[in-house]
C-alpha cells in the first residue's frame, strides 16, 4: 500500500533520484521527451508509479494532484474504468494485426460526427505524424512549397515545423533545431500569432507560393493563448482568398475545449484538421482528416504517400473509442463541469497572486490554462516570453512540494480532468497561496 501524500509533510525523492540516475545512463538527459527532465524548473523530476483519477503517485509514494494530464489526453482522469476495460478487452484479442479492423471505422465515425470539416481521415500514431502528413498533403494538393506557421505554436518535431516552435523548443530557448537543413527551414515562414496583417503581408510577399498555414487555434504550446476575436475567421478568409489551405491543429484542443474542439467553438471550416492526445484516450493516436477529395489524394488512391505499421492499432482504437464515446454521451455534463472547476481554480490562484502582489496573467480556454508570471496581456509568443521564468520555476517547485504537479514549463498549458474534485481545487489554490508567500 503506497502512502498518500497530502501536502502536509515534506516530500522525499529517494527512489526518484535513484531512478533518474539509472535513466541518465540510458536516455539522453534521462528522458524520452525533453520537457520531462524538469530542466526549466529544477528540482527532482518525480518518477511516476501509478495514476488514478486526478492523482499521480511517484516511486517514493508521494501523491500529486495532476494538473497536466499527460499533456492533455487524460480528460477523464487516470485509469478511468471504461477505458481500462476497453484496453483489456482489446488486448485479449492481440495487441496488433497490421491489418484493418472494425474498431478503426467505429472511432472514425465518431470523429466525423464531431468534426464536420473531416469527411475522411487517416489514423497515425502521434500528433507529429498527423501534422507532418497534413502538410505533405497540402503541398501536393496545391503544388506549392511554403508553409506558414505561428511563433510559439508547436506541431510536433518534424523538420519543417521546428521553426520558432513552442513547447520544449521554447522552454529550452532553442531557436530552431540543429539537424534541420536551412533549405527545409526556409520553406517555413513563422509569423506572430493573433496578427492578421502579418499573414496578409506574407501572402503578398509570396504570391502563389504558400501551400498552407498551420495553426493551433488556441495556442497551448507557448502556454495557453486564446485567439483574438475574429482572428481565426480572418485567417480562414485570407487563406481561401490566396488559394492556400488552412490546417487547424487540434491535437491539444480537440475534444478538450468542446466535443468538436476549437472548430466547434469558433465555427471554423478548415481544409484539414489534425487531432491527437484525447482521441487516443492516453494511447498513441494521431489523426489528420479533411474533405473527401483532398484525402483521396493519399495512397493507395492517390500519389501522396503516408503509412504506418501501428496506425489504427486496435488497443489505441479501443481506448480512443471508450474516451470519445464517453465524452459524446456525457457532453452535457462533462464540459460544464470542466469549465466550472477550471474557472474556480484559475481565478482562485489569480486572486491569491493579486493579494500577494505577484504580477500574474491568467489565460484560460475551458479546461486548459496558463498562469504567466508577467503583467500581460499575453496574446502572442513575444509577450509570453516576457514572463519571469525564474519565478515560475520557484512556483513550480513549491507546488510540487505541496503535492500539486503543474507542467514543468512556463510555455505549456495545464489541463483539468473530470476526476478533479472541489477539494482538489481548494487544495491547489491553498498550495498556490502558500507558494506566493515564498517565491
Ligand atoms: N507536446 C506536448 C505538449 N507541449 C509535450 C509533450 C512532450 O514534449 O513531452
Amino acid at each position: 500500500m503506497v502512502p498518500t501524500y497530502t501536502g502536509t509533510m515534506p516530500v522525499t525523492f529517494t527512489r526518484s533520484t535513484a531512478l533518474r540516475q539509472r535513466a541518465e545512463k540510458l536516455f539522453p538527459g534521462g528522458v524520452n521527451s525533453p520537457v520531462r527532465a524538469f530542466g526549466a524548473v529544477g528540482g527532482e523530476p518525480p518518477f511516476v508509479e501509478r495514476g488514478e483519477g486526478a492523482y499521480l503517485w511517484d516511486a517514493d509514494g508521494n501523491r500529486y494532484i495532476d494538473c497536466f494530464g499527460s499533456w492533455g489526453p487524460m480528460i477523464l482522469g487516470h485509469a478511468f474504468p471504461p477505458v481500462v476495460e476497453a484496453i483489456q478487452k482489446a488486448a485479449a484479442n492481440s495487441a496488433s494485426f497490421g491489418a484493418s479492423t472494425a474498431s478503426e471505422a467505429d472511432l472514425a465515425e465518431k470523429i466525423v460526427a464531431c468534426y464536420p470539416a473531416i469527411e475522411k481521415l487517416r489514423f497515425v500514431s502521434s500528433g507529429t505524424e498527423a501534422t507532418m502528413s497534413a502538410i505533405r498533403l497540402a503541398r501536393a494538393a496545391t503544388g506549392r512549397k511554403i508553409i506558414v506557421k505561428f511563433e510559439g505554436c508547436y506541431h510536433g518535431h518534424s523538420d519543417g515545423l521546428l521553426v520558432k516552435a513552442g513547447s520544449g523548443v521554447a522552454t529550452f530557448g532553442i531557436p530552431g533545431s540543429a539537424g534541420v537543413p536551412e533549405e527545409i527551414a526556409h520553406l517555413t515562414l513563422a509569423l506572430p500569432y493573433n496578427d492578421l496583417a502579418a499573414v496578409e503581408t506574407a501572402f503578398a510577399a509570396h504570391p502563389g507560393e504558400i501551400a498552407a498555414n498551420i495553426v493551433e487555434p488556441i495556442v497551448g504550446n507557448a502556454g495557453c493563448i486564446p485567439p483574438a476575436p475574429g482572428y481565426l475567421e480572418g485567417l480562414r478568409a485570407l487563406t481561401t482568398r490566396n488559394g492556400a489551405l488552412m490546417i487547424v491543429d487540434e491535437v491539444m484542443t480537440g475534444f478538450r475545449v468542446a466535443l468538436g474542439g476549437a472548430c466547434e467553438l469558433y465555427r471554423l471550416e478548415p481544409d484539414l484538421v489534425t487531432l491527437g492526445k484525447i482521441v487516443g484516450g492516453g494511447l498513441p493516436v494521431g489523426v489528420f482528416g479533411g474533405k473527401r477529395a483532398l484525402m483521396d489524394q493519399l495512397a493507395p488512391l492517390g500519389p501522396v504517400y503516408q503509412a504506418g505499421t501501428l496506425s489504427g492499432n486496435p488497443l489505441a482504437m479501443a481506448a480512443g473509442l471508450a474516451t470519445v464515446g464517453f465524452l459524446q454521451e456525457h457532453r452535457a455534463e462533462v464540459y460544464p463541469k470542466l469549465e466550472k472547476l477550471s474557472a474556480t481554480l484559475a481565478n482562485g490562484v489569480a486572486n491569491s497572486a493579486s493579494s500577494a502582489g505577484i504580477p500574474l496573467t491568467t489565460n484560460r480556454a475551458g479546461s486548459m490554462w496558463t498562469w504567466f508570471f508577467t503583467l500581460g496581456p499575453v496574446t502572442n509568443y513575444e509577450q509570453a516570453a516576457r514572463s519571469d521564468t525564474r519565478r515560475f520555476a520557484a512556483f513550480h517547485r513549491a507546488m510540487i512540494e505541496a503535492g500539486v504537479w503543474l507542467p514543468p514549463s512556463q510555455f505549456e498549458a495545464a489541463f483539468m480532468s473530470t476526476a478533479h474534485t472541489d477539494a482538489d481545487i481548494e487544495q491547489t489554490i491553498d498550495a498556490a497561496r502558500k507558494a506566493f508567500a515564498i517565491i
